[in-house]
C-alpha cells in the first residue's frame, strides 16, 4: 500500500475523521496517535536549526509552534472542512482572536453579524476598537444590507450560523459574495454544526473558526479552538497571531482528546440533532411556550436556507416561555436531568439563560437591538434516551406554568 493510500483521504467523512493522516505502523504499531509531550525539539546540527527558523526546511522548532500531536488534529480538522490548512489553538476565544489580531490592523474595518457568542461579540465591539479597527455589527440576515457598508479598508465579515444563541441563519453563499467582491474575507464560527452538517468554504466562505470545545471535543472536558483555511493564510496566523500575538498554543493532551472526539463526530451529531428536532417538537406543541428557534422546525424562518447549506438541524434549541423571564428561570429550576451550565455540544443536556450568561457582554440596550431575547432559554440536547430528556423537559414547562410565571 502506498502512502497515499494510509492516508486515507479520499475515504468518507467517518473514515477520515477516525484515520486521516495516520498510519500505526510508523508508530509501533500504536492504534491511537501518541501523545507528543515536549515543549522542544532537538536540531541535527546548528545549521539546521537555523534553516527551520528561517523557513527553509520543514520541521518542529518549539512547542508553542506546533507539535505533532497537534499537527494531526489540524489535518483531520482542516481535511473535514475541506480546507487546505488548519491551525488548532488553546480555545475557541484563542481562535477568533489570533484570526483578528493577525489579518486586522488599525485603519481596517470589519463587518459583524448582530448574534454573535457574547466573548465574540466583546472581542469585536470592545477589544478590536482600543486598536484602531472599526467594526459595524450588521443584520447579515439579509445580505443585501451588506453592500453600503463594505469599504475599501474592509477586511473581514465574520458571522456565525447557526446563531448562538437564537439560531439564526445566514446565506453564507449570498454574504460571502458580497464580501469577495467587495476585497474582503469571509470567517464563518462553524461551532454549532461542525463539518459533519456544514462545510462554510463549500459555500463560498474563506475562513472557518470552531469553539472545539463544543462538538468537535464533544464530551464537556476540553478547552480548544481550530482555524481552517487556505495555507497562506493559516500560515500567517500561525507565525503571528499565535506565535507572538497571543501565545495561546493547545496542549499535545488536548489536541490528543479532541482528536478522540472527532472519531464520533458525525454519529453524534447525527443523533443530536435527531433528539434536537423531538425537543423542538414538544416545545413548539406545549401551552406554556411562546416561540421555538430551531432550523428544522416547519416555519422557521430562512429554513431553507438552513436546508440548502446543512444536512441536519443540530443539537441546539432556543425557546421562550409565555411567562418570559421569570417563567425561563422556573424552567431552568424546575428540570432534574437537563443540568444547568453553559457551554454546549456535550454528552448531557445543558440550559442556560443567555441574557444573563453567556450573552451578558451585550448590554441590555445591545441585546435588544440585536434580537436576543431577555427571557430566551438555550438548551444544548444530548445524548442522553431521548425519551428522559423529552420527559424531563416536559415537566420542567409544567412546572413553569404551575408556578404561575409562564401565564405572564
Ligand atoms: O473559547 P471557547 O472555546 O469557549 O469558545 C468561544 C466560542 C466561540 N464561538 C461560539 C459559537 C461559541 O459558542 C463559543 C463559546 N460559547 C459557550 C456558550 O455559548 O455556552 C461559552 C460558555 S460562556
Amino acid at each position: 500500500m502506498t502512502t497515499s493510500d494510509r492516508s486515507n483521504r479520499h475515504r468518507g467523512f467517518a473514515t477520515r475523521a477516525i484515520h486521516l493522516g495516520y498510519d500505526p505502523m510508523e508508530e509501533s504499531g500504536a492504534l491511537t496517535p501518541p501523545i507528543h509531550m515536549t515543549s522542544t525539539y532537538a536540531f541535527e546540527s546548528a545549521e539546521a536549526g537555523g534553516a527551520l527558523f528561517r523557513g527553509e526546511r520543514e520541521g518542529y522548532i518549539y512547542g508553542r509552534n506546533r507539535n505533532p500531536t497537534q499537527a494531526l488534529l489540524e489535518e483531520r480538522v482542516a481535511d473535514l472542512e475541506g480546507a487546505e490548512a488548519g491551525l488548532a489553538l488553546a480555545s475557541g476565544m484563542a481562535a477568533i482572536g489570533a484570526l483578528c489580531w493577525t489579518l486586522l490592523e488599525a485603519g481596517d474595518e470589519a463587518v459583524i453579524d448582530h448574534t454573535l457568542y457574547g466573548n465574540t461579540f466583546a472581542l469585536f465591539t470592545r477589544g478590536l476598537p482600543k486598536f484602531g479597527v472599526k467594526v459595524t455589527p450588521a443584520d447579515l440576515t439579509d445580505p443585501a444590507g451588506l453592500d453600503g457598508l463594505l469599504g475599501e479598508r474592509t477586511r473581514i465579515v465574520f458571522f456565525e450560523t447557526p446563531a448562538n444563541p437564537n439560531l439564526r441563519v445566514i446565506d453564507i453563499r449570498a454574504v460571502a459574495d458580497r464580501a469577495r467582491a467587495a476585497g474582503a474575507l469571509t470567517a464563518v464560527d462553524n461551532t454549532f454544526c461542525t463539518p459533519a452538517l456544514q462545510r462554510p468554504l463549500e459555500h463560498g466562505a474563506d475562513i472557518v473558526v470552531h469553539s472545539a470545545t463544543k462538538y468537535l471535543g464533544g464530551h464537556g472536558d476540553l478547552l480548544a479552538g481550530v482555524i481552517a483555511g487556505p495555507h497562506d493564510i493559516v500560515h500567517r496566523i500561525r507565525q503571528h497571531g499565535l506565535r507572538y500575538l497571543t501565545g495561546a498554543t493547545i496542549s499535545p493532551m488536548t489536541a490528543f482528546l479532541a482528536m478522540r472526539g472527532l472519531k464520533t463526530l458525525e454519529l453524534r451529531m447525527e443523533r443530536h440533532s435527531e433528539s434536537a428536532l423531538r425537543i423542538a417538537r414538544l416545545l413548539s406543541e406545549h401551552p406554556a411556550v411562546a416561540s421555538v428557534e430551531y432550523p428544522w422546525l416547519e416555519g422557521f424562518p430562512r429554513g431553507g436556507t438552513a436546508r440548502r447549506q446543512m444536512t441536519m438541524g443540530g443539537g441546539l434549541v432556543s425557546f421562550e416561555l409565555h411567562g418570559g423571564l421569570a417563567a425561563g428561570m422556573a424552567f431552568m429550576n424546575a428540570v432534574e436531568l437537563v443540568t444547568r451550565a453553559v457551554s454546549l455540544g456535550d454528552c448531557e443536556t445543558l440550559v442556560q439563560h443567555p441574557a444573563s450568561m453567556t450573552h451578558a457582554a451585550y448590554t441590555l440596550e445591545e441585546r435588544a437591538r440585536h434580537g436576543i431575547g431577555e427571557g430566551l432559554v438555550r438548551l444544548s440536547v444530548g445524548l442522553e434516551t431521548v425519551e428522559d430528556i423529552l420527559r424531563d423537559v416536559e415537566a420542567g414547562l409544567d412546572a413553569a406554568m404551575a408556578s404561575g410565571a409562564a401565564a405572564g
